[in-house]
């Protein structure tokens, strides 16, 4: 079956560029026949991929509505009036603006709004599950203000083994006496107590900050705590559990906090607002808004419990001691202490299975090679994969990883065994609107 709408754009761009077309379909093939297990990933309905792609691309809009720079602004108006209320009313907060492109270009808004150059503030080290934004030393955060960061709990024996040390971060708050207290993270599997922030952050007399870029699905269903009322200003990526197309947004209930980030996101930080992508923003954030989005999300946590439990069942170490949400750190040296993060993102491409490296808490690996792999439930999910299949994932991963530490023919015939099964359970669970055009190919 093909997604009419997918196959009209196909020829379109064929009819003009084969070159273009063919990477196009390339792309297409690649995400129907494999099994996306990037935390950070998701398959966007039809409707948003499809918005993402309108004449609202055409507009430049700079300024806000009713308060642009360009002429022709009412639709833009209109689209990002109601991309705003409904981003509102799914956070359940008083102002949102939708225009960051990014997560880290939200990120950027709220440090140059609230922070001078120079500042301190108090986040998770990237290596622990943070972010580039929260404070790298390359990055923005960490060339122009000053990070301190708060450890995981690490020790073996403690209940709460990498998680959140929250003694720790209120030592390291009433120490330093940051600005800015950031929590959130892009590789920590377990909830976020937000109200215990608070609390810290008020006793330091610092701002919180919430990134919710991973979690913005869940806590929009329900499925995670919300960040308000505690947190002063929460940022988010919109193309992850979210499922929207790529993009960011800011939220607050404070006007001050929304008129400072207003002016450091335009013009401080970009130019004219993606309105096309606003226009995208709206449809996902209208799909999250209806009944069937809790039940996703209750699915996700579902299956990325399921996959935990049963790479546990296998002899991997899921860091934390397991998943409260959409993904888990796999410690890959229990299972075995040769296997690396970068051999098993190597090994499992090549059967169909997409993940990546990430580092484990404490790891004594660099960055490109690592531990762990970073698995997450969000697209095998919005595909229809429910827990039984999350087992069979599982067993694919440790027949590959198994076969890899045997060596170059076990592993050749392992991956060409598994890439078949994977195509095949792919194509009992097609992507949203259907398996893409594969007519394209016999032209
Ligand atoms: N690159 C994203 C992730 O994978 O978590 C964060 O921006």
């Amino acid at each position: 079956m093909t997604h009419p709408i997918d196959d009209a754009v196909l020829d379109l761009i064929y009819a003009q560029d084969p070159d273009a077309a063919a990477i196009l379909a390339g792309e297409q093939d690649r995400q129907a026949h494999t099994i996306e297990l990037i935390a950070s990933e998701n398959h966007a309905s039809p409707a948003v991929v499809h918005a993402a792609g309108t004449c609202f691309t055409n507009k430049y809009a700079e300024g806000y509505p009713g308060r642009r720079y360009y002429g022709g602004c009412a639709h833009m108006d209109e689209i990002e009036t109601l991309a705003r209320e409904r981003a509102k009313q799914l956070f359940n907060c008083e102002y949102a603006n939708v225009q960051p492109h990014s997560g880290a270009q939200a990120n950027m808004a709220v440090f140059m709004a609230l922070l001078e150059q120079g500042d301190t503030f108090a986040s998770l080290v990237l290596k622990d599950g943070g972010h580039l934004s929260h404070g790298m030393s390359l990055n923005f955060s960490g060339k122009y203000f000053k990070p301190v960061h708060y450890p995981l709990h690490y020790d073996k024996a403690h209940p709460q083994h990498e998680q959140i040390d929250y003694d720790a971060v209120r030592s390291v708050c009433m120490e330093h006496k940051p600005k800015l207290l950031l929590c959130g993270y892009s590789a920590y599997s377990r909830t976020i107590d937000f109200a215990k922030f608070r609390a810290i952050a008020d006793e330091c007399g610092a701002l919180l900050m919430a990134d919710i870029a991973h979690i913005a699905g869940l806590v929009a269903a329900g499925e995670h705590p919300s960040p308000f009322p505690h947190c002063d200003v929460v940022t988010t990526t919109t193309h992850k559990s979210l499922r929207g197309p790529r993009g960011g947004l800011i939220l607050t209930n404070d006007v001050e906090i929304f008129n400072a980030t207003n002016k450091a996101l335009f013009p401080g930080v970009q130019g004219g607002p993606l309105m096309h992508i606003i226009f995208a923003k709206a449809v996902a954030f209208g799909e999250a808004l209806k009944p069937g989005f809790k039940d996703y999300q209750q699915r996700v946590r579902a299956n990325a419990k399921a996959l935990a439990a049963a790479l546990t069942d296998h002899g991997y170490r899921i860091c934390s001691g397991g998943t409260d949400n959409h993904l888990m750190l796999v410690d890959l040296t229990a299972r075995n202490p040769e296997l690396t993060g970068r051999d098993a993102e190597t090994w499992l491409e090549a059967a169909n299975i997409i993940c990546n490296k990430n580092g484990i808490p404490d790891d004594q690996r660099k960055p490109m090679v690592t531990s762990g792999v970073r698995l997450g439930s969000p697209a095998t999910t919005t595909r229809g994969f429910g827990e039984a299949e999350m087992k069979q994932v599982a067993v694919f991963i440790d027949r590959i990883l198994t076969a890899g530490l045997k060596g170059e023919d076990a592993l050749a015939a392992e991956t060409e065994a598994v890439r078949k099964e994977v195509r095949s359970l792919c194509g009992q669970f097609p992507m949203p609107g259907g398996t893409p055009a594969t007519v394209f190919f016999s032209q």
